[in-house]
């Protein structure tokens, strides 16, 4: 895949809330063109294996616990430096440190019901968006 794709996911929490429109259209007015989009949902033993990164971590469980709660959007997005400036557009893991105007900021309740993944390198982009994706659904 080329280095400027991210993956992003609209976690249960913003989903369930009602703003996944507003999120992707936060997502587009920033410039990143969607490639590959679905609604699906995660067992927990899928989340685990996207989290698998995290599975020492003291708050595994509960993550997976959590994204497996209800429905979630996935999703490939194209932009120039995606990686970095998506990260810019979510804002920080924990929306209390989110800068203004972020989509955590906005939508965020907690440290975990985030609103929105985004992934932290090109090579993890990659991966991820094949997790969801085949190879003709991530075609441009
Ligand atoms: P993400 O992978 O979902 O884009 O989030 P991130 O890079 O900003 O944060 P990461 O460290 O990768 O953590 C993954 C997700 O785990 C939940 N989390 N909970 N309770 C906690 O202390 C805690 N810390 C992280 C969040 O949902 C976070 O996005
Ligand atoms: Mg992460």
């Amino acid at each position: 895949m080329a280095t400027n794709r991210t993956f992003t996911m609209i976690k249960p929490d913003a989903f369930g809330a009602g703003n996944a429109g507003a999120i992707l259209k936060m997502i587009e007015e920033a410039g990143f063109k969607i490639i590959s989009l679905k609604a699906t949902r995660l067992n927990k033993e899928l989340a685990g294996e996207f989290y698998k990164v995290h599975q020492e971590r003291p708050f595994y469980s509960d993550l997976c616990q959590y994204m497996s709660s209800g429905p979630i959007i996935a999703a490939i997005l194209e932009k120039d430096n995606a990686v970095a400036d998506f990260r810019e557009l979510i804002g920080a893991t924990n929306p209390e440190n989110a800068a203004e105007g972020t989509i955590r900021k906005l939508y965020a309740t907690s440290i975990e019901a985030n609103a929105v993944h985004g992934s932290d390198s090109d090579e993890n982009a990659s991966i991820e968006g094949s997790f969801f994706f085949n190879a003709f659904e991530q075609v441009s």
